[in-house]
């Protein structure tokens, strides 16, 4: 009988459905196991064939925990508000409301068809007002707490977009969505003190099972480094404070440098301290154009301007030292000033030989260096020289003997900082949850009172944002004009939104208990099911959401409301899934790459023509897929050509799971043809009790691979195993029943659907959803080994041990390595081999 997989898996999801055979209750009978996924924000484009590549892989996990016994949530809900859906609504001239019921509806009814095991009875959405009524409750706990504040600050903001970023959200000098060039503007900002955890951000990795390169990622971004602060005295009396990681280079110190924004400069110019004026001046506007990522650039060509006036003195030996100003010191960082070694500092090399300034050697290496080559940077191997009491030490002990000193003489004292800046809270635009606060002439910021949550946003139509990124809320006085919640008088609501980040910073708590009006989870919820056993997402999140989820964590942990330090257990992550670039010299369809070569005669010309016709990227074979070369894949029409189980099983095969993989149609006939076979053998029972001996060691084997493999992720080494099970079913005449039965457990997690047809064909009435997960034999896992005899020219010349499954191949292989057979065929050629299965190789040979 053909596999019809529309009718099956259509029936299959609806008995999960009816009977909500994924729900998960709290019982305590059972061990819970919590995966979890990064909700996927509900754009107007639809799922992408990269969404199914980290829902599949944790609905496996999540499949095996329920059948090794685990009380199991895999829950799903909608991170839906933000910037796309707000530009997406104005462009068309829809409520983002409706747009975002719209979405949500597409990309369900899309997660239904690939058969996810989720508890759809917990789905939760962020721009529901029961949902963001907790997000703007832990924004008044953060307030009060004293890490929500308000802050003037320089941002970035985004001249696409018309909207301030985060950090974060700046990528070289860009806007990580749109592409334009982002600026610094003065704006009043809510601002999330995120800096008070750095060092447990950092810290409490420690215990966590995250992979290697998300805790690095995260442990640099938030870039602690251990050093400290010297004072430098200065001939206008201020004292110069500095943050240097190389205290030990004190005496090394040439000349130093302010950041073109440095609170001396107004002052000393307006002192009058200051003979050129006009240079330090277009200077510092010429700065203030400059992005951070373009001023601390590191080839570029240093720029700067000495202070005419001012002089600094080195207190370590009293050297009287010239002050600069350049953009390669930035404001944001350490004490904004720093003092300069160019013999031991790159950038200060350059900026010194630029302006030819005095570079002296204070650490000698192993070899003699050569300072008008380079700065010598090497810390491991340096020995101190031409400084006084430090002379002879490594850096390392010279280090904590100046840290020793500048305390004694109170000229500074160690110090630790931070890369991290707190987390600018604050968007001007409309599709975001409202700021619960106030503001009172009299009385200042005032947070609303619990009771008045949610603060609901309200039905406006006119949601475009103001010039110059004014929030469209502001427009709306009725709105707008409240009372103050302290003393009573008018006063007004605070207009900005919260970033998109902020409805995901706690989701997977909701999740929980999705349903509680009294709380954001029940203590009993939240004690039986965080924290997240698993949650895989993606690497783009690693300084984002991930960090402000620890974070918020974090604080919710402090102040009693959560049982756990940290949010989640294990962090993995998927690689992309890319796709073909279809203007590739490579993946030209082959009529046309034979008339270009036609046209322009060799390949080097075509392809020279494709990079003037299509640009740089034309060079590239697999690229991200985008609509622009309509190289998108989308996962409906996969589902409906080849079924959901054909596409979980290929999105699981297309390669390691951790890396970037291209999107290749003609393999996933592959996967529909395996699970075809695997139909066939329905047909295909045979006689027997248990496993048959030929068997018996392949199933242990494979019992135990496809286990271990779905517990590292590695469902692709997974799927193979099954592939040479198949294959030995099928040269074994079929399989028994218990054969058939434990290649439909085993493959249960990866096509659920086919499946659960089949374990039902044979008569049960339970489902595999839960039936426990086969055990295997330790002892039988070993392969079974036969002799068998080699020939040459029918003379018995030696005996050998191999695998009882040998292939052909290996066979003739193992026994032409025999050094008897070696021996035999000496100075002939083999001009026939013959493998008689589990008996005999013969090697004919002539000569
Ligand atoms: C003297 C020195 C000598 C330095 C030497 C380095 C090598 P991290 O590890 O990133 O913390 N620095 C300090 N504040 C800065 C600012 N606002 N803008 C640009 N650079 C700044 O690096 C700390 C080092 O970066 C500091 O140590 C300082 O240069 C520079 F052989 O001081 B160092
Ligand atoms: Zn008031």
């Amino acid at each position: 009988m053909k596999y019809d997989f529309k009718a099956v898996e259509a029936k299959w999801q609806k008995v999960w459905e009816d009977e909500h055979t994924f729900h998960a209750e709290i019982d305590k009978s059972k061990p819970k196991f919590y995966a979890l996924v990064e909700f996927p924000y509900p754009s107007a484009a639809g799922l992408h064939v990269g969404h199914p590549r980290s829902y599949t892989a944790l609905d496996i996990v999540a499949r095996k925990k329920r059948q090794c016994g685990y009380n199991v949530l895999y829950p799903m809900g909608w991170d839906a508000f933000g910037l796309p859906t707000e530009n997406y609504a104005l462009k068309n001239h829809i409520n983002p409301e409706i747009v975002t019921a719209k979405n949500v509806a597409r990309f369900k009814a899309q997660l239904k068809s690939l058969g996810l095991s989720f508890d759809w009875d917990r789905e939760i959405n962020t721009t529901d007002p029961d949902y963001y009524k907790w997000t703007q409750w832990i924004f008044l706990q953060l307030y009060k707490k004293g890490l929500a504040y308000k802050k003037e600050t320089t941002v970035n903001y985004c001249t696409g977009c018309k909207v301030v970023l985060a950090n974060e959200e700046v990528v070289n000098g860009v806007c990580e969505r749109c592409g334009s060039p982002v600026v610094h503007k003065v704006k009043s900002q809510w601002m999330l003190k995120i800096t008070a955890y750095a060092d447990r951000l950092i810290d409490d990795l420690d215990g966590l099972d995250y992979i290697e390169r998300v805790s690095t990622q995260q442990k640099n971004w938030i870039g602690r480094s251990h050093g400290a602060e010297i004072n430098f005295d200065t001939t206008a009396g201020d004292t110069l404070t500095v943050y240097t990681t190389r205290a030990d280079t004190l005496f090394g110190c040439t000349y130093m440098v302010v950041s073109p924004e440095h609170a001396f400069i107004k002052k000393w110019v307006e002192a009058g301290l200051i003979k050129n004026v006009d240079e330090i001046k277009a200077y510092q506007a010429e700065a203030a154009r400059k992005s951070d990522f373009e001023r601390t650039e590191l080839n570029k060509e240093k720029t700067g301007v000495c202070i005419d006036g001012v002089q600094a003195i080195n207190p370590v030996n009293g050297k009287v030292v010239p002050i600069f100003i350049s953009d390669y010191v930035l404001a944001t960082y350490g004490t904004g000033a720093i003092m300069a070694v160019p013999a031991h500092d790159t950038r200060d090399w350059e900026f010194a030989t630029k302006f030819g300034l005095p570079i002296i050697e204070v650490v000698k290496g192993n070899e003699p260096s050569n300072l008008s080559e380079a700065a010598f940077t090497d810390v491991a191997t340096g020995t101190l020289v031409n400084s006084g009491f430090l002379d002879g030490l490594s850096v390392e002990d010279a280090k904590e003997k100046m840290y020793a000193w500048l305390e004694e003489n109170h000229k500074g004292c160690k110090k630790v900082n931070f890369k991290l800046r707190d987390w600018v809270f604050s968007r001007q635009r409309y599709w975001g949850e409202p700021i619960p606060m106030v503001y009172c002439e009299k009385c200042g910021w005032q947070p609303l009172p619990e009771s008045e949550l949610p603060l609901r946003l309200p039905e406006i139509k006119d949601f475009e944002p103001g010039p110059d990124g004014e929030s469209p809320l502001a427009r709306h006085t009725e709105w707008v004009n409240t009372t103050c919640p302290c003393c009573g008088g008018p006063a007004k609501r605070e207009t900005d939104t919260m970033p998109q980040w902020a409805g995901s910073s706690w989701y997977f708590l909701r999740y929980c208990d999705p349903h509680n009006d009294k709380e954001l989870a029940s203590k009993e919820a939240l004690e039986y099911w965080s924290p997240v056993d698993w949650y895989n997402g993606g690497m783009e999140h690693t300084t984002l959401h991930l960090l402000y989820s620890r974070f918020w964590h974090k604080f919710l942990y402090d102040i009693g409301v959560v049982p756990s330090k940290e949010p989640y257990n294990k962090r993995t992550s998927h690689g992309m899934i890319l796709g073909l670039n279809p203007h590739a010299f490579e993946n030209l369809p082959d009529a046309e790459r034979k008339q270009l070569l036609a046209e322009f005669g060799s390949e080097k010309a075509v392809r020279a023509h494709l990079v003037e016709k299509y640009g740089e990227m034309a060079e590239h074979p697999i690229v991200k897929m985008s609509k622009s070369l309509g190289n998108v894949v989308n996962p409906d029409d996969v589902v409906n050509e080849y079924g959901a189980d054909t596409l979980r099983l290929y999105e699981m095969f297309i390669g390691d799971f951790e890396k970037a993989a291209p999107w290749n149609t003609s393999s996933i006939k592959g996967c529909k043809r395996f699970l075809e076979r695997i139909w066939g053998l329905g047909d295909k029972i045979v006689e027997g009790e248990g496993y048959r001996p030929a068997l018996e060691a392949t199933v242990h084997r494979t019992i135990k691979k496809v286990g271990e493999d779905i517990d590292a992720l590695k469902a692709n080494t997974a799927i193979a195993q099954l592939m040479i099970y198949v294959n030995a079913l099928y040269d074994n005449g079929g399989a028994t029943r218990a054969e058939l039965e434990v290649l439909l457990q085993l493959l249960n997690p990866f096509a659920p659907h086919m499946t659960e047809e089949m374990w039902q064909q044979l008569g049960h009435i339970d489902q595999l959803a839960y039936h426990p997960w086969p055990s295997y034999d330790e002892a039988k896992c070993v392969e079974q080994t036969i002799e068998i005899a080699v020939q040459v020219n029918g003379k018995v010349k030696a005996r050998i041990q191999v695998a009882a499954d040998i292939e052909q191949a290996d066979a003739i292989a193992q026994a032409k390595a025999e050094p008897a057979v070696q021996e035999a065929l000496a100075g002939k050629t083999i001009v026939k081999e013959i493998y008689v299965k589990g008996k005999l190789v013969n090697l004919a040979a002539k000569g």
